[in-house]
């Protein structure tokens, strides 16, 4: 096992990879911002390095600052966390260049991952199903791209092979359109991306999101966990998250879950990853892979009782990985409420300082934050500022755990989407369960 971590992020991610290192008994130094100096969880690293100004770019995207710090540390390893630089496959290359570990996967599977044209053709490849679309990039032939939407049928959405989380994509619903619509994504792309590089998939109108988590050592064994319903979203951001998802059957989970552990085997995947899919009328359709550990961990830990981030640690060590397949076992229901510190109505940032801060307890009652009574939340990084993750025998109990945790907590000083979560916990269609991912906006766009 390591001797000591640097971590790489901040907020509730940094602590949590803390606390995992610490039960781990491995060293901590933590890299932060002039914004961040007064956290707590800095004060509770080992060591801690400021690494420049509050802007990310500055810092936390600051890849020689963060070299440095280890170098200064004498850390052995860097754990990335998630958003940042934790799928910048130059920055995993760069790590590893300067004779650290990157706990995740080789630079080389991060950049697959990263092009996703070639992250589709790995899948179709490994014999996981896409969405049907293009065979590979579009051509730049307009005829060749008209003759492709025919065969897939409108709508047809177009996408930047560099983009992904939902950034350059323009769905298109009419043939006249067409050439147009490509025109103008591949100048986006070409300007966001670097990449001007587009592809063509039938547009699912009315899907659920629903993503496989997985575990692999590099070679021949990795593991499936289950799944996540990550439909619950606005604007391309999750706000609740939930495992397993209801009403998908237990088969075809299984059979979905293997292909992607088979995937994992195929392409020597390291790491933790995350298959996301498209699941509608009975069927999942890869769209894209995520090479980090994820916000919504946390409900595949407590439905599987592992600890991914300890995992990552140890996968990353080179210890021998000994979770196998039939040593897994799903058990209940789990579901994370994302807390941003928000506008309620307009969801615009609401940073500040905390003037109080109470948070629930209770059976089946997790909560993951950074936050205390006299925190400042800094405007210049996401509004997440606690994940309250709730765990039942059933679903039912899950969102009656949620609902009594929601209530308890208090948070004054910034404005917050609590009552948000406490609405959609009483709302109908989510408590029935298995909502678009169009059915928060729709919901909101009803409000008075
Ligand atoms: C799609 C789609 C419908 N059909 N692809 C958006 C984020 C990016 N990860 C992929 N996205 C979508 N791809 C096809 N062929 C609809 C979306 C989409 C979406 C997907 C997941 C979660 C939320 C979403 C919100 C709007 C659109």
């Amino acid at each position: 096992m390591f001797d000591k971590i640097l971590i790489a992020n901040r907020g509730e991610i940094a602590l949590r990879i803390q606390r995992a290192c610490r039960e781990l008994g491995v060293k901590t130094v933590v890299v932060h911002s002039e914004a961040d100096r007064e956290a707590k969880y800095v004060r509770l690293a080992d060591e801690s390095v400021c690494i420049g100004p509050a802007p990310a770019r500055d810092s936390y995207l600051n890849m020689p600052a963060i070299i440095s710090a280890a170098e200064v540390t004498d850390a052995e390893a860097i754990h990335p966390g998630y958003g940042f630089l934790a799928e910048n496959a130059d920055f995993a290359e760069r790590v590893e260049k300067s004779g650290f570990v990157f706990i995740g996967p080789r630079p080389e599977s991060i950049r697959t991952m990263g092009d996703k044209v070639c992250a589709k053709r790995a899948m179709i490849d490994a014999g996981v199903p896409v969405v049907p679309g293009s065979e590979g990039a579009l051509s730049e032939d307009p005829e060749e791209i008209l003759r492709t939407a025919r065969e897939v049928g409108y709508p047809v959405i177009i996408k930047a092979a560099g983009g992904g989380g939902g950034r350059g994509m323009r769905v298109v619903y009419t043939e006249a359109a067409l050439i147009n619509a490509v025109a103008m994504t591949r100048n986006e792309a070409g300007a966001a991306f670097n990449n001007p590089e587009v592809y063509m998939e039938k547009f699912l109108e009315n899907p659920r999101h629903i993503e496989i988590q997985v575990l692999a050592d590099g070679g021949r064994n990795a593991v499936w966990l289950g799944e996540r319903d990550c439909s619950m979203q606005r604007r391309h951001q999750k706000v609740i998250e939930e495992a397993p998802a209801p009403g998908i059957s237990r088969r075809l989970i299984e059979r979905i879950g293997e292909r992607c552990a088979e995937a994992c085997r195929k392409m020597n995947y390291r790491g933790a990853g995350t298959f996301e899919f498209l699941y509608e009328n009975g069927e999942f359709f890869f769209i894209e892979m995520n090479t980090r550990i994820q916000v919504e961990h946390t409900v595949t830990e407590m439905i599987t009782g592992l600890d991914l981030v300890q995992q990552q640690i140890k996968i990353a060590a080179g210890e021998k990985f000994l979770l196998r397949q039939r040593d897994i076992e799903f058990r209940g229901h789990a579901i994370e409420c994302r807390i941003n510190a928000e506008d309620p109505f307009k969801f615009t940032p609401s940073p500040g300082r905390i003037t109080n801060w109470h948070t629930p307890g209770g059976p089946g009652v997790r909560m993951d934050s950074h936050v205390f009574t006299g925190y400042t939340v800094p405007p210049n990084y996401d509004s997440m500022i606690a994940k309250l993750i709730t765990y039942g025998d059933s679903r039912e109990q899950a969102i009656a755990r949620m609902e009594i945790a929601l209530s308890e907590m208090v948070v004054e000083g910034v404005q917050t989407n609590i009552l948000l979560h406490r609405e959609l916990m009483h709302d109908a269609r989510f408590v029935e369960g298995g909502t678009s991912i169009h059915y928060l906006e729709h919901k909101l766009s009803q409000r008075p």
